[in-house]
């Protein structure tokens, strides 16, 4: 078999098991639930159903037997969401996030409305409770604001690497706390862009508050007067050195109080595909517990008032329940779920003894990781992975699925670009040789940035792949020859 033949034999290979693969990988059902804003549930079924917010596909109401029985999707993506008896029997407060226009929003790119939303179950009414733009799309989007009574709320202010305390009332903002504070540049993330990823807020019953810093891997006790306590610190800023980091980008911490066996914190340890609790000890945080068996991302977990724990396993777009020997009790499909609350037992785990006082064994050693997704996460930057699975999640699809999906085009692509350079053929474009010499990144970066929707989607999401850009539009292969770096070779030209 001659080489060009072998070639292409391998191209069609790779084009026929990308195409394969999306098939197989479809797994998340198509949801088929009417989907309504007047008063989605009936009061009578609220208790032992389980709310579910996903980031990509609105706010789901799931039966005991894991099946739909509603979905709100008034709001882009949800957050956090938690039941608020003070507020009403049937009512919910919610955080959601969506995408203005740059006309709307009143900076120079598309931007982000964030907003908390008081939401009645049963009659569907709706109270925007306070909401704020913010200036990026995807890093920007609040997660998590809790309810403090009339008129307050507590903000996990994501964009603006803060907690804040609101009157929603009067719209003022009455106390903050701002990571700068406590923090330098050079930690977490170490960009301006996404700093901090403070995701989550607490607020305990003695008035400190709880914060989730996920970039500097750190959950910390905030005293509103003093500022953080840092001999109550949980985790360590993430040196890529350490082996045995305490946390990786984690999500959703719950205080376990003393009066059902705590303190303890937990927390959905993301990073490190795991749920894990550590209970507070005369010599600081020692880990009680930990659930690692098949979790892909879990971004939240719940501890049930019977011991067994709910996890939101984001990246394998479920929710499971799972008891004290590990085995998954509850099972139910959502895309890219974000958070999940039993409903009748109490928000988050206020109502779930901690793992010490459950007695609960720690369950590990499967790692859910698809080998291929562990491959893919050394390559690419988190923020690439998180944001892929993000878009897949709208498509049905895993990210491995996305990534071999995407196979075909790029092999496509490849193949006729061979078959280009193969054939006799060779282009000669209808402008002068001052163009194709200055195909440099910076040019074509600045035409690109003229348009705002090109500018916003390269800083969002394509960030990475910029460089490869560059390095392609100054190679520039078709260009080069014409431009005369094989001026003896036969050329049939072909006029565009
Ligand atoms: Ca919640
Ligand atoms: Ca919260
Ligand atoms: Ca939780
Ligand atoms: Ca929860």
């Amino acid at each position: 078999m001659n080489r060009k033949r072998s070639v292409r034999l391998c191209f069609l290979a790779i084009v026929l098991f990308s195409a394969l693969s999306v098939g197989v990988d479809a797994t998340i059902p198509a949801d088929e639930t009417p989907v309504t804003s007047d008063g989605i549930l009936d009061r009578s079924s609220l208790d032992g159903m389980t709310m579910v917010t996903s980031q990509s596909d609105g706010l789901f109401f799931l039966s005991e037997d894991g099946s739909q029985v509603a979905r709100l999707a008034d709001e882009d993506a949800y957050f956090d969401a938690d039941r608020v008896p003070e507020a009403g029997t049937h009512t919910i407060l919610y955080t959601a996030a969506n995408d203005i226009t740059i006309t709307d929003c009143g900076f120079s790119t598309f931007c982000t409305e964030n907003r908390v939303v008081l939401y009645n179950l049963t009659t569907g009414e709706k109270q925007i409770l306070f909401s704020m733009t913010a200036k990026r799309t995807t890093s920007d989007r609040w997660h998590d604001a809790d309810y403090l009574g009339t008129n307050r709320i507590v903000v996990a202010d994501i964009a603006r690497d803060r907690v804040f305390i609101a009157n929603t009332s009067t719209g003022l903002i009455t106390w903050q706390w701002q990571a700068h504070q406590a923090y330098n540049t050079s930690s977490g993330s170490q960009t301006a862009e996404d700093w901090t990823h403070l995701n989550d807020v607490e607020v305990l019953s003695d008035g400190r508050l709880m914060v989730s810093i996920r970039n500097q891997d750190q959950v910390v006790f905030l005293d509103p007067a003093t500022g953080i306590n840092d001999s109550l610190t949980l985790g360590q800023d993430h040196d890529p050195a350490a082996e045995n980091k305490t946390l990786y980008e984690q999500h959703n911490p719950d205080y376990i109080p003393p009066a059902t066996g705590g303190p303890s914190v937990l927390v959905a340890d993301s990073e490190h595909n795991r749920v894990v609790e550590f209970q507070r000890t005369e010599s600081g945080w020692e880990q009680s517990w930990e659930y690692d068996r098949g979790l892909n991302w879990p971004r939240d977990a719940d501890r049930l008032p019977n011991g067994n724990t709910l996890v939101a396993d984001s990246r394998d777009n479920q929710v499971v329940e799972v008891d004290s020997t590990g085995q998954i009790v509850w099972q139910a499909s959502v895309p890219l779920p974000y958070e999940t609350e039993r409903l009748g037992s109490g928000s988050e785990s206020d109502s779930g003894p901690s793992a010490e006082r459950a007695g609960l064994q720690s369950i590990t050693g499967e790692s859910g990781q698809n080998p291929l997704l562990v491959t893919l996460k050394q390559v690419f930057p988190d923020k690439v992975i998180n944001g892929f699975s993000f878009v897949l999640s709208g498509l049905r699809l895993s990210v491995v699925g996305g990534f071999l999906s995407l196979l075909m085009p790029g092999t496509l692509l490849v193949w006729g670009i061979a078959e280009w350079r193969w054939s006799a053929y060779r282009l000669r474009l209808p402008i002068g040789k001052w163009w194709l010499w200055s195909g440099d990144a910076g040019r074509v970066w600045t035409v690109c940035s003229w348009v705002a929707p090109i500018r916003e989607l390269a800083v969002n999401h394509l960030e990475p792949w910029i460089p490869a850009l560059a390095v392609w539009s100054v190679w520039n292969p078709t260009m080069g020859r014409v431009a005369g770096s094989h001026p003896l070779r036969p050329v049939r030209v072909v006029r565009l």
